[in-house]
């Protein structure tokens, strides 16, 4: 009788442990390949499904190099596939490097805009975009005091009327910003920009450690569904090599607020604040990723499953005990 009623509670209570670890392998975990880069890159013939390039790009076995570390170049890769995901995390793992000690540039730009593999002047890309862009601009042009060091991450949302200003590093138009050293690591390096419930944010993992550091957030931000992810980089009479090795795009769920059937496909691209003074904050990675979430509740499963199974244990063992004095 025990047994029955013991047995019974243990699978009850394994399927509810099993399902709350399947929920939150899916939420964290739901990567959309037609919006992601991994290697290896290269399909069945000699394009990448999914992305297309533009200028100095090239594609090798271990990275796609948007510009090499010569003057005057200009690459993108873009997204074939319009992004319907209401809310999503782009994580990029890049790398920025090359000969120059002082001197360095232009830097890149990720990009979820309306208007694809279009060549300009915003990090070799178009200017008066429609969109999202985030500028890891890796040189100053301001010859006058800048409240901020370069390398100089920031964000910008356009409705296509705004120009981006390169003698000001875009400091007028950006949202918000913060300096970032980003450029000749050994390890990897990573951006994470996160858009949901209308907030952006954005996150680095630059010193090697996984974890995720907040660069910058803003709320208020309307982005429509339907833009196009990218990546552009750019040298002038400074240079650097801009490679990127991955990209990969999470659909997030939606949250009980949101609803579901809402057309966001006519959204102007807005921003309710522009810069405000802020506090940087400096956390840990918010979330694991999916397979250290999924191993992590596994041990946590195991951990309350061998618990529950001794106190049972112990628990008929005494029973046994007082029965046995009873007779
Ligand atoms: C575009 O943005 C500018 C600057 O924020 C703003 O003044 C203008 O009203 C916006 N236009 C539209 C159509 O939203
Ligand atoms: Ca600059």
């Amino acid at each position: 009788m025990f047994h029955r009623k013991f047995k019974l509670a243990l699978s009850i209570f394994i399927s509810i442990l099993w399902n709350s670890v399947l929920a939150e392998w899916n939420t964290r975990d739901y990567i959309r390949r037609e919006h992601s880069l991994t290697k290896p890159y290269q399909g069945s013939g000699m394009s990448v499904p999914y992305w297309d390039f533009l200028g100095s790009t090239i594609v090798t076995t271990n990275y796609v190099r948007l510009t090499p570390d010569l003057q005057s170049k200009s690459g993108a890769i873009w997204n074939t596939a319009p992004c319907y995901t209401r809310n999503w995390e782009l994580q990029v793992q890049f790398k920025v490097h090359g000969r120059g000690k002082d001197l360095f540039g232009d830097g890149f730009a990720i990009w979820y805009v309306r208007d694809r593999m279009q060549p300009g002047p915003v990090f070799g890309s178009k200017d008066y975009f429609y969109g999202l862009a985030i500028i890891l601009d890796t040189y100053s042009n301001h010859n006058g005091a800048h409240n901020h060091q370069h390398p100089y991450i920031s964000a910008m949302v356009n409705n296509g009327t705004m120009h981006y200003d390169h003698d000001r590093d875009g400091t007028h138009t950006q949202l918000s910003g913060c300096e970032a050293k980003f450029r000749n690591y050994n390890h990897d390096t990573h951006i994470s920009i996160t858009y949901r419930d209308d907030t952006l944010t954005v996150s680095t993992d630059l010193e090697g450690k996984n974890a995720w550091k907040e660069c910058l957030r803003v709320e208020n931000v309307l982005l429509p569904t339907g833009y196009y992810f990218g990546a552009s980089a750019t040298t002038g009479d400074l240079s650097d090599n801009h490679d990127i090795v991955a990209i990969k795009m999470f659909e997030l769920d939606l949250l009980d607020t949101q609803n579901r059937d809402e057309d966001r496909s006519q959204i102007i691209p807005s921003a309710a604040s522009f810069e405000a003074p802020r506090e940087r904050i400096e956390d840990q990675k918010p979330a694991m990723s999916g397979i250290k979430t999924f191993l992590y509740m596994m041990c946590i499963a195991i951990v309350i499953i061998v618990i529950v199974v001794l106190g049972i244990m112990w628990y008929q063992k005494r029973q046994e005990h007082s029965r046995k004095r009873l007779y």
